[in-house]
């Protein structure tokens, strides 16, 4: 594993100190060095999608520029030929640089024509021209775009963040011979384990979000045809309302004809609905493009996706130029650049997106789509930000070839133990659906559009609740790095028939840590901060299988195993390691019903109970640790 070297340490130190000076470019720069075109492009069914096109006002028979495309169902706006965004492309870096930029409304979406669903069903056989998807619809596009752009140098790059990552993935899967770049960024994988789902367990905190994914527009338009604030709460406390809304079955006064909210009530197990929506499964070997796939350590919204598309196409496809990016970032953030970079109170350093767009993100279009294209990129395997050393680390493989698989064990008396008690015992906590544990202290974040910051807050107010087991470690005396996969591995029981469980990896600062100057609020206290690093949530129905769901056995020592996705996280000398489990977090997840039922989102208030809930002492984090190189 290749740490940064001094000299690559020094020169990012001096390309920071240049990012801070370099004025953003004026907002008529793209119309002033850019002239756009919006045309229909047909696909192979007839459907035509409403393409805009940004040509380099220097592109000529001499001087011809790779395509740069964007495919998204949030609108390729300002729609009209003398409209243009401030920005073209993921960054400025690459606007300056010269590109032909291509944004396309997505099948079913704005001014695209065609029937609009969620995580369009991939077909891997496709019979004729009426069998379509994300890869036909990008396969189409870019054959027509080669042919008929001008001054195109017939190499494709495609690029999208979220959704728009989802179809970059996608797009892999179109196997265009055009297609040599695909960065897909911080990519919806699969539904039932990104965004509205985690390990099955429904986030209650996207209910605010299902008028914008489950309302089939008319005609094509420029306009918005949903109400995105259709439910309209009297009160700003999230909390409050979701837990007076009481059980799930009542959001159909809401959502009664909103069909994605249907499509999720009536598939609560992992079926054929969101199978065929999944994309990793579908990758095989022989991916053609070079894939970049992005992502941020504290993204509340697409943390597995990255993740599992790497390793999917890393294990799939072993021949495919493929490389991961992982840095401190919430969900996107690095498509903008904020100065100072913080995530909710912890600050990691400066002008770290502009690092990442600019020696990164640019550096590999320009050489698969400019340069000679070949594996030697310039770029690592894996390039990642360690969130505790707060510093970028390279490595050649991902996970780490170095890593040591450790225990850190549950112990009854509240310690992390790297090997089990004698006799392990357990600890209890009573769970009460009705009174249950926020995800966070600031409920000013609770009525947003999708959650944010708690993937990094303080969790002291959780942890100090008699609902919420605590383990830590003793002060280390030396840094540990973890880094890799964890894998919970608990041993548990309950009075009840389910449960979700909560696991929380905590970074517990030492009494003596200063502020920085930057936090938000003058309330944050980074004294004993207990800094969120990784999170998960298991529902026990699943345990043996998503498809099948099982009760527990009251009052029986049961297995429930699962992943929590990976981490780069050096927990300082003087810092301590913790774990938190729970089995409520709400509003960001449903409550589960602590009483088995066949579909929670149909669960009566009756089905709704307090039950006491164990955790055994031999119950274990298996966690990857990586040596400690002191620079
Ligand atoms: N993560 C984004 C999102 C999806 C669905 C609902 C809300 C947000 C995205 O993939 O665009």
């Amino acid at each position: 594993m290749k740490r940064c070297t001094p000299l690559i340490w020094l020169l990012t130190l001096c390309s920071l100190s240049l990012f801070a000076q370099t004025p953003a470019p004026p907002a008529t720069y793209p119309k002033e060095h850019y002239t756009k075109q919006e045309i229909y492009i047909t696909m192979r069914d007839g459907v035509k999608l409403f393409t805009a096109i940004y040509s380099p006002k220097d592109a000529g028979a001499g001087k011809k520029y790779p395509i740069m495309m964007q495919r998204t169902c949030y609108s390729v706006a300002p729609y009209g030929a003398g409209n243009y965004p401030a920005r073209l492309g993921p960054s400025e870096t690459m606007m300056k640089q010269g590109y032909i930029f291509v944004y396309q409304d997505v099948r079913g979406r704005w001014k695209s024509q065609g029937t609009w669903t969620n995580m369009t069903p991939v077909l891997d056989k496709k019979q004729g021209k009426k069998d379509v998807d994300e890869g036909s619809d990008t396969f189409d596009t870019i054959d027509w775009l080669v042919k008929k752009v001008a001054h195109n140098n017939g190499r494709v790059g495609q690029w999208g963040i979220s959704y728009p990552g989802f179809y970059t993935a996608a797009g892999i899967l179109s196997n265009h011979p055009a297609l040599k770049a695909s960065s897909p960024q911080a990519p919806v994988s699969d539904f039932f384990f990104d965004d509205f789902h985690h390990n099955g367990a429904f986030l209650q905190s996207y209910l605010f979000t299902y008028p914008v994914f489950g309302v089939q527009k008319q005609d094509t338009t420029s306009k918005s045809w949903y109400d995105a604030s259709f439910i309209k709460p009297a009160t700003k406390d999230g909390y409050q309302f979701m837990l007076d809304m009481g059980p799930l079955k009542n959001v159909d006064k809401y959502y009664g004809d909103n069909f994605f909210w249907q499509e999720t009530v009536n598939h609560p197990n992992y079926d054929a609905f969101w199978k065929q929506r999944g994309l990793p499964e579908h990758y095989k070997a022989g991916v053609k493009p070079a894939v970049m796939t992005v992502g941020g350590w504290f993204d509340a919204e697409d943390l597995r996706g990255p993740l599992s598309i790497y390793k999917t196409i890393e294990q799939k496809s072993p021949g495919t130029y493929n490389t991961l990016v992982m840095g401190p970032f919430g969900h996107g953030r690095w498509s903008r650049e904020t100065g100072h970079t913080l995530h909710s109170n912890v600050y990691f350093g400066d002008s770290i997106a502009t690092f990442y767009q600019r020696n990164i993100e640019a550096k590999f279009f320009a050489h698969f789509l400019k340069g000679n294209g070949d594996k030697n990129s310039g770029l690592p395997e894996a390039y990642l930000f360690d969130t505790g050393n707060k510093r970028w680390e390279t490595f050649p493989q991902w996970p780490a070839a170095t890593a040591t698989h450790q225990k850190l064990y549950l112990s009854a008396n509240g310690k992390l133990d790297a090997q089990p008690a004698a006799t392990p015992g357990a600890l209890s906590f009573v769970s009460d659906p009705l009174k249950p544990v926020p995800y966070t202290d600031d409920l000013t974040t609770t009525m947003g559009f999708t959650p944010f910051n708690y993937m990094s807050e303080d969790q002291r107010f959780a942890g100090r609740r008699p609902d919420v087991l605590v383990y830590q470690t003793d002060i280390l005396a030396n840094d540990v790095t973890l880094g890799g996969e964890i894998m919970a591995k608990l041993q548990v029981a309950t009075t009840g028939t389910d449960a979700d469980w909560v696991v929380k990896l905590i970074d517990v600062y030492p009494p003596d840590e200063a502020n920085h100057a930057y936090l938000p609020n003058k309330n944050i206290m980074l004294s004993n901060y207990w800094q969120m690093v990784r999170s998960e949530v298991m529902p026990a129905r699943f345990r043996h299988s998503f498809e099948k769901p099982e009760p527990l056995v009251a009052n029986e020592k049961t297995a429930v195993d699962f992943r929590l996705q990976d981490v780069l996280h050096t927990f300082k000398k003087g810092h301590r390691i913790m774990v938190q489990v729970q089995s409520t977090w709400f509003p960001l997840i449903a409550r589960n019903p602590q009483t088995f039922v066949e579909n929670p989102y149909k669960a009566n208030e009756s089905d709704y109970v307090k039950a006491t809930h164990s955790v055994f002492g031999d119950s274990f984090l298996d966690v990857e640790v990586l040596p400690t190189i002191v620079k």
